[in-house]
C-alpha cells in the first residue's frame, strides 16, 4: 500500500462522486497540478536564477510585474490551453480574457480564472507566494467563449483552490465536497494527499490585517482590531497579530490555525484592493468549504455581483465566529451613523 495518495489517484476516486462526469474536471485539475509543479520549481530556486526582480513592466491592475508573475502566468496558460478542457481564461495579470479558440478548446466545457502568483513582491524577500484559481461552467455555446463565462457569481464555481510555495509547495482545493491539501513530494514530482477533509476552526486567536492602514479604517474594523488588543484569559484575548502581506500564505495559516483575515474598504479606497474573481470568490469557496465564513463585512462574498473582470472587494474571511463578531461591530458602526443622520 503506497504510503500517500497522489492528486491524480485522489482525482480519478472522488470523479466517481460526479456520475455524469466523463473526466474533463479531472483532467482540467491535472493540468494545474502540472503547472504548479513546473512554477514550484522555478519559486523554488528563484535566488538562484535570473528570474527574481521587476521585469520592467507593469500589469493591468498597475502592479510591477515581477519576471515570476510573467513566468507563472505563462506557465498556467500553456497547460490550460495544451490540456484542451478549457475554453476561456481570465488572468489577474491579463487586461482582457484570453478565449481558447483551438479545435480540442472550443467545446471544452470550462473557464478558468487565476492569480498565477500571488503576493510576488514578496519573491525577492523569500516570503511565500502562492497561486489562486476558480473553475466554473462555460455558459456560452461551443465555440465562442465569451467574458460571461468568467463573470459568474463565486457560488457558481465547480472548483477552486490555491497553490502555496512555502516552506513545502502545497496544492489545496474544494470541488464543492470539503477541502483538501497535497503536498508536492519532489523526490517524486508528485502533490500527495497529507490533509484530508480540511476544516477550519470555529473560533481562532489570530487576526492578520496591515495596521499601517489603521487610520483610513472603517470605525468598526477600529473597533473589531481594539477587541482583538483587548485583555481577555476567557476568550483567550489578546490576539496574535500576523499579516504576510501574501493573501494565500495569511489564508493558509488561518484555515490550519484559525483566525480571520480582513481587508477592508477606506474612504480612499472604499471597495479595498483585493480583487473578487481572481483572489476572494475562490478563496471563500475554500473557506466556505472548510466550515469558514467569507463576507464583504455585510454580504456573503459568494453571492456579490461580478460586473467587472477587475473589481475589487473588502473581505472579512476566515473563522465564522471570527467574521461574524467583525460584522457585528460594523453593523453597530452603521446603526451608530444612522441614529447621528437621524438625530
Ligand atoms: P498590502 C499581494 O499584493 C496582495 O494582493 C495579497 O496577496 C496580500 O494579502 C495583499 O495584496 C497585501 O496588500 O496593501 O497589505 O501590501
Amino acid at each position: 500500500m503506497p504510503e500517500f495518495q497522489t492528486l491524480g489517484q485522489f482525482i480519478i476516486e472522488k470523479q466517481a462522486d460526479f456520475p455524469y462526469a466523463k473526466g474533463e474536471l479531472s483532467r482540467l485539475l491535472r493540468d494545474i497540478g502540472i503547472a504548479a509543479k513546473i512554477v514550484s520549481r522555478e519559486v523554488n530556486k528563484a535566488g538562484l536564477m535570473n528570474i527574481t526582480g521587476a521585469a520592467g513592466t507593469s500589469n493591468i491592475q498597475g502592479e510591477v510585474q515581477q519576471k515570476l508573475d510573467i513566468y507563472a502566468n505563462e506557465q498556467f496558460i500553456a497547460a490550460l490551453r495544451s490540456g484542451g478542457e478549457c475554453c476561456i481564461i481570465a488572468s489577474e495579470e491579463n487586461e482582457h480574457i484570453i478565449p481558447i479558440n483551438s479545435l480540442i478548446s472550443k467545446t471544452a466545457k470550462y473557464a478558468v480564472a487565476i492569480d498565477p502568483l500571488d503576493g510576488s513582491s514578496n519573491i525577492d524577500v523569500n516570503v511565500p507566494v502562492g497561486t489562486i484559481f476558480s473553475i466554473y461552467r462555460r455558459l456560452s455555446r461551443a465555440g465562442s467563449a465569451v467574458l460571461g463565462d468568467v463573470l459568474q457569481k463565486g457560488k457558481e464555481q465547480v472548483a477552486a483552490g490555491y497553490i502555496l510555495y512555502g516552506s513545502s509547495t502545497m496544492l489545496v482545493y474544494t470541488t464543492g465536497k470539503g477541502v483538501n491539501g497535497f503536498t508536492l513530494d519532489p523526490a517524486i514530482g508528485e502533490f500527495c494527499l497529507s490533509h484530508p477533509g480540511m476544516q477550519i476552526p470555529k473560533q481562532g486567536s489570530i487576526y492578520s490585517v496591515n495596521e499601517g492602514n489603521y487610520v483610513h479604517f472603517p470605525q468598526g474594523v477600529k473597533q473589531y482590531i481594539k477587541y482583538c488588543q483587548v485583555n481577555d484569559d476567557i476568550s483567550n484575548r489578546p490576539y496574535s497579530s500576523r499579516y504576510i502581506g501574501s493573501m494565500v500564505a495569511d489564508i493558509h495559516r488561518n484555515l490550519v490555525k484559525g483566525g480571520i483575515f480582513i481587508y477592508p474598504g477606506t474612504a480612499i479606497a472604499p471597495h479595498g484592493k483585493l480583487r473578487l474573481v481572481y483572489e476572494c470568490n475562490p478563496l471563500a469557496l475554500v473557506i466556505e468549504q472548510a466550515g469558514g465564513r467569507a463576507t464583504n463585512g455585510t454580504e456573503r462574498i459568494l453571492d456579490l455581483e461580478v460586473s467587472k473582470l477587475h473589481q475589487r472587494s473588502p473581505i472579512f474571511i476566515g473563522s465564522a465566529e471570527m467574521v461574524l463578531a467583525a460584522e457585528a461591530m460594523l453593523a453597530e458602526e452603521s446603526l451608530t451613523l444612522n441614529r447621528s443622520y437621524l438625530d
